[in-house]
């Protein structure tokens, strides 16, 4: 404004004009990097007019003058709506983000409110570039493009920027016809949904994008007394980042090595200084531990009736030397991922996705023994939804499973990496925190308990909320597993008792 006076009073001054012009282009400059759509938007018809503007004079001095007002209004908008908490993102910076871009916020209210819920950071934009290059520049695990029933030039430029950029991309879309999949899956979408969107749709659908698990390297061990042959093997497997590779050089020492270093994948010499292949194979099945562990012997041997035996006893493919790299690594890899997913399924609730009963008590006990070496406090934590039954009678079975999902996602989220979270079975859940103490435990299983009544579970019938109760117990102050678990239970049914949609701490004090 105060460049704007000099220039109302000399309207032909060409200096005045351009220290005006300039800080225009300033002021555009920043809208655009603060985001600030309604700014950017009144600004841009001045800028073009003193962009374009050669012999300045009293039409042009009115027509900046009608266009001000609408910048200056654009302004104090802003700012007041910048005092304010921001209207259109729901999370923290934290979380995941996924964004929203839409041609209303309007109808996604609701979701902006329950993604929170459910770990999320969510923004919603109508300015579609704006949307992209805010999910550029924070990482976005998903962005969701509202489409008009078919893909106009605005939203094809603008997926194939989030294309370019590696970000992973829904299509939204009035309707679900052939055609415009078709057009999604040529500017390769992620996935389709058909509005309206519901959070648990996207949220199943962003979930595996979110939390991807980061595998960790496949492990294999390479048993043969030829340096040479190791050497090679380690050469090979080196070239992929995913896999990791120990080689042992003494038969001997194969059963403490398979305990330390848990390999997916064992290849194995076949003749060996001492014994041969079959044997340790032998020796190896013998303990229960390993007796799935994939196998692959490294041989010249060629004959059949040999290769046959060893499979038979325990073996699980033959790679002949000199060892081709491809060879080597296909066996490897598909060994290793058949096996890894093996054991998930021995150890993983199928509906949830969380530790069994089975295998949440093992890891218990051994939080137990790891926390009395360690001297660190566990607290031991079930969690039971309230009248699940009603939910089950009221909505049916298949809402009631995506009420227990739900929970187990949540749980998931926000617990640490050194926690164990498990399905006991039914409504009922465990959670073990190592090194927490009472306090610290009735703290966050109060902030879960607050967290997961906040989420809304979508039925045909309408929206409800679910809660849980909860009981917590502490260890040393119950110092075995099975004191630990009666203390919660007992602790739990209290939170029952007294009403529902509460935690108990069960008081026996740490011994001094
Ligand atoms: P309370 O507040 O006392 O815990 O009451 P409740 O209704 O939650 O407990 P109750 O033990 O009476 O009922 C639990 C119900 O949970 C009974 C069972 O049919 C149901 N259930 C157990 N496992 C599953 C499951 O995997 N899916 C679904 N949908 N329901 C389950
Ligand atoms: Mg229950």
């Amino acid at each position: 404004m105060q460049s704007w006076r000099p220039v109302w009073q000399a309207s032909h001054d060409n200096a005045r004009w351009s220290v005006f012009a300039s800080h225009c282009d300033r002021l555009a400059a920043l809208a655009r990097d603060g985001e600030l759509d309604e700014v950017e938007t009144a600004i841009a018809p001045l800028v073009d007019l003193l962009t374009a503007l050669r012999q300045p004079g009293d039409a042009e001095k009115a027509r900046v003058d009608q266009l001000l007002p609408g910048v200056f209004a654009a302004v104090r908008a802003a700012l007041s709506q910048r005092a304010r908490a921001p209207e259109r993102s729901a999370g923290d910076d934290t979380l995941p983000l996924v964004v929203l871009l839409a041609k209303e916020i309007a109808p996604y209210h609701e979701l902006l409110a329950q993604m929170v819920h459910y770990g999320y950071t969510f923004k919603v934009f109508t300015q579609f570039r704006h949307g992209v290059r805010y999910a550029v520049m924070n990482r976005a695990v998903a962005v969701v493009a509202e489409l008009d029933g078919t893909l106009d030039e605005e939203t094809s430029a603008v997926v194939t920027e989030l294309n370019r950029c590696n970000l992973k991309w829904f299509a939204l879309s009035p309707e679900g016809s052939f055609k415009v999949r078709l057009q999604a899956v040529r500017h390769d979408a992620q996935g389709f949904f058909v509005a309206p969107l519901t959070v648990n749709t996207l949220v199943d659908a962003v979930d595996p994008l979110a939390f991807e698990s980061k595998d960790e390297p496949y492990r294999v061990l390479a048993l043969d007394d030829s340096p040479t042959v190791l050497a090679t093997v380690e050469r090979i497997l080196s070239q992929f980042p995913n896999i990791h590779m120990r080689g042992l050089r003494e038969p001997s020492r194969i059963l403490e090595t398979l305990m330390d270093f848990a390999p997916d994948v064992l290849l194995l010499d076949f003749h060996m200084d001492g014994c041969t292949g079959l044997e340790v194979a032998r020796i190896i099945r013998q303990n229960k531990a390993f007796e799935s562990i994939p196998i692959a012997y490294l041989t010249s041997e060629t004959s059949e009736e040999v290769q046959q035996e060893a499979m038979r006893q325990g073996g699980d493919d033959f790679l002949t030397k000199p060892i081709s790299a491809a060879q080597l690594v296909n066996a490897v890899v598909s060994k290793a991922e058949r096996y890894r997913g093996l054991r998930r399924l021995m150890v993983e609730d199928s509906l949830t996705g969380l530790f069994n009963h089975v295998k949440t008590k093992t890891l218990l006990q051994q939080t137990l023994l790891l926390a009395d070496r360690q001297g660190v406090p566990v607290s031991y934590a079930i969690l039971d939804i309230d009248h699940f039954k009603q939910v089950n009678d009221t909505y049916g079975h298949t809402t009631g499973d995506k009420v227990i999902k739900a929970l187990a996602r949540f749980l998931r989220q926000r617990m640490r990496r050194s926690d164990v979270v498990g399905r006991y079975g039914g409504e009922e859940f465990v959670v073990v925190l190592f090194d927490s103490t009472p306090e610290d435990a009735l703290e966050r299983v109060e902030t879960l308990r607050k967290g997961f009544g906040g989420i809304f579970h979508q039925t045909d019938q309408g929206m409800f909320a679910s809660t849980f109760s909860a009981g917590i117990a502490h260890f040393p102050a119950y110092p075995t597993m099975m004191e630990l678990m009666v203390a919660a239970d007992d602790a739990l049914y209290a939170s029952k008792r007294a009403g529902r949609n509460r935690c108990t701490l069960a008081d026996r004090s740490i011994p001094d």
